[in-house]
C-alpha cells in the first residue's frame, strides 16, 4: 500500500498523557538501533504473537501461534481502545510503540528479511499514528520529505526507501501497526477513506534545491571519514537530506563518493555492503 493520509484521531490528551506516563515505566527493546545514527530505537510490543513482548525482533516470534495483546499493551487502555476501534484486530500482527529522540534511520526498505515467514501470517501492510511528535520529526519516502501530525492516521509503504528523523531531545512516539495480507469481506480499516491518496501536498517539506558548494562542502568530509566515525558522517549526510533537496538517492551516492574519495578503502567497501543490507537484500 502507497504511503498516504487516510484520516485523523480526535486524541484525548488527558487519557493519552495518563498512558505516556505508565508507557514511561516499560523496559523498551533497543532492536534496530543499528539503523539509526544517533538514539537509539525504542520499542514497547503491544500486539505480538502469542501475546508475547519479546525481544522486539519481528523475525524471533512464534508466527505459527494467534497475535493477542502483550502485557504492555495491556496497560495502556486508552491507546489500545484507540486500536481496536480503528483497525480489523484479526489481520494484525504486530502493534508497537516507537520512540526516537535525537536521531536520523539510515535510508533502508523493511520486509526484506521475512520472506522465510508464509505469507499470511507476514507483515505486509504497516499504519503510522504519531501520538506526540514535533516540528524537528520528518519522514522520507525517496527523495520526497513529509511530515506526519498528531492523531493522523497513515499507511506507509515500508518496501519503498525510506527515512526519518528526531531533531531535538524531546521524543517522537509513534504506534506502528503490521497487518498481513490476508483477504477479507471486513475493511482493514474502520475510516471512510480512498486507497489512491499518496502524501498529501501540504505535509511535504518544501526544501531549498541543494547548491553546488553545499554539494562540495559535504565532499569536504571525505578526507575525515575513518571506520571509527563513518556513522557520524552519515548523520550528517542524512540531517542535510531532510533540510535540502539532492536529489534521488542522495544519502547513498553522497556517503559512496565521501567513501571513495576517502583515505581508507574498508570504509568505501563497508559503505557497499551496508547499502546492500539496507536497501537490497537481508536474510533473517
Ligand atoms: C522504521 N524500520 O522505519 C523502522 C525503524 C528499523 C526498521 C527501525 O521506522
Ligand atoms: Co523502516
Amino acid at each position: 500500500m502507497r504511503t498516504q493520509h487516510i484520516g485523523s484521531l480526535e486524541l484525548d490528551q488527558a487519557r493519552l498523557a495518563e498512558d505516556l506516563e505508565t508507557s514511561a515505566g516499560f523496559r523498551y527493546s533497543e532492536a534496530y538501533s543499528d539503523y539509526l545514527c544517533g538514539g537509539p530505537w525504542k520499542s514497547a510490543v503491544l500486539w505480538a504473537a502469542s501475546g508475547d513482548n519479546g525481544d522486539g525482533l519481528v523475525t524471533n516470534y512464534d508466527y505459527a501461534k494467534a497475535p493477542d495483546l502483550t502485557d504492555y499493551g495491556k496497560q495502556l487502555p486508552y491507546i489500545w481502545g484507540l486500536v481496536a476501534d480503528l483497525v480489523d484486530l484479526t489481520r494484525l500482527n504486530f502493534a508497537r510503540l516507537a520512540v526516537i529522540s535525537d536521531s536520523v534511520i539510515i535510508p533502508h526498505r523493511d520486509l526484506l528479511e521475512l520472506e522465510s515467514i508464509p505469507g499470511e501470517s507476514r507483515n505486509a501492510h504497516r499504519m503510522h499514528i504519531p501520538l506526540v511528535t514535533n516540528d524537528r520529526c520528518f519522514f522520507s519516502s525517496g527523495n520526497e520529505v513529509y511530515r506526519m501530525a498528531e492523531g493522523e492516521v497513515w499507511f506507509f509503504d515500508a518496501a519503498q526507501v525510506h527515512s526519518a528523523a528526531s531533531l531535538s531531545s524531546t521524543p517522537r512516539v509513534h504506534l506502528m501497526l503490521d497487518f498481513t495480507d490476508q483477504e477479507s469481506d471486513e475493511p482493514l480499516v474502520k475510516l471512510p477513506y480512498r486507497v489512491d491518496g499518496g502524501i498529501p501536498a501540504d505535509r511535504v517539506e518544501r526544501r531549498p534545491p541543494m547548491s553546488e558548494e553545499e554539494r562540495a562542502e559535504l565532499l569536504g568530509l571525505a578526507p575525515l571519514i575513518t571506520m571509527d566515525n563513518y556513522r557520524d558522517v552519515f548523520s550528517i549526510v542524512i540531517k542535510k537530506h531532510f533540510r535540502a533537496d539532492g536529489g534521488d538517492d542522495f544519502v547513498w551516492r553522497t556517503m559512496r563518493e565521501i567513501a571513495r574519495a576517502g583515505r581508507d578503502p574498508a570504509v568505501a567497501a563497508r559503505i557497499d555492503e551496508m547499502q546492500r543490507y539496507f536497501t537490497l537484500e537481508r536474510s533473517a
